[in-house]
């Protein structure tokens, strides 16, 4: 795909992993790129792209960086599990900002949320994109309300969004869990193109992970924003298959170790209709 969007795009979380690699591929297919991160971006910057050191919790700041965008990358704010008081100004109040933004320039956002947000599914269960949330953490719980936002701000003002539930974006898999969770970096960058260049998204949700055969997920709009991921986690399936937890929770629910960070319960797992 070599299509340039007509608008610049905006991307938050630029210093992250996955906003390096971003800002590298798409700034290569020559789009125009508004970077921003609460910390300095530390490669050379791509042709045409600017980059502003800002805080999400700084509203006036984040208008002022979408201004003329017709696209908000969404990666920043807070990328795993903390307490509740960390999470809640990047991930809540700085969303927030990001959707007020895209409301007063007609933009789409790509909401990178995560598969944290149903954490405490089974392994064994294949989920559609229509599932219930069941967050594992504080991360996850701002991830699902980050999805919920979305939804409002389509309904409510037509602010289209594509949530992506990432699964586990590196360079590689690391462990037998990423054999299902697994999205290479190439893939991620051709889905953020995709749901940057589509005629239309409405408020969908993808599921963020290469062509796993032992994916845990199922059904998701990428018909529609026109995506197919081309990598797969399997080739690595050889190498990975004992590095697993000796935790028989961890290994049970598809958010793995974030599910055992905190974990309090005695009692033993509620069973599969989780409420009992
Ligand atoms: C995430 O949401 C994190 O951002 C990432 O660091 C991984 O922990 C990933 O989930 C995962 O579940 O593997």
């Amino acid at each position: 795909m070599t299509e340039i969007p007509t608008k610049p795009v905006l991307l938050t979380g630029a210093s992250g992993n996955l906003g390096r690699h971003l800002a590298k591929a798409l700034g290569a297919r020559g789009w125009t790129l508004v970077l921003t991160d609460i910390v300095p971006f530390p490669d050379p910057l791509p042709p045409g792209a600017t980059f502003t050191k800002a805080d999400l919790n700084d509203g006036v700041t984040i208008l002022r960086l979408a201004t003329g965008c017709g696209m908000i990358l969404h990666f920043g704010g807070v990328s795993t599990e903390h307490p509740f008081e960390e999470v809640l100004g990047p991930n809540i109040r700085g969303l927030y900002h990001i959707y007020e933004a895209a409301r007063r320039e007609g933009a789409r956002v790509l909401f990178a949320s995560s598969n944290h947000s149903i954490g405490f599914h089974e392994r064994e269960t294949p989920l559609d994109d229509d599932c219930q949330f069941m967050p594992d953490g504080y991360y996850g719980l701002s991830k699902a309300y980050g999805e919920l936002m979305g939804r409002m701000y389509w309904f409510k003002h037509g602010v289209e969004n594509v949530n992506v539930r990432i699964g586990s974006s590196f360079p590689e898999p690391i462990d037998a869990r990423m054999l299902s969770t697994w999205l290479s970096y190439d893939d991620l960058a051709r889905l953020c193109a995709a749901a940057t260049l589509a005629e239309k998204t409405g408020s969908c949700v993808i599921w963020g992970a290469s062509a796993n055969s032992r994916t845990y997920w199922r059904h998701d709009a990428r018909e529609t924003i026109g995506w197919l991921p081309q990598d797969s986690a399997d080739p690595f399936a050889a190498q990975m298959a004992g590095k697993v937890s000796d935790n028989a929770i961890q290994e049970r629910y598809q958010g793995g170790g974030y599910t055992v960070m905190d974990y309090t319960r005695t009692a033993p797992p509620p069973g599969k209709l989780f409420n009992r």
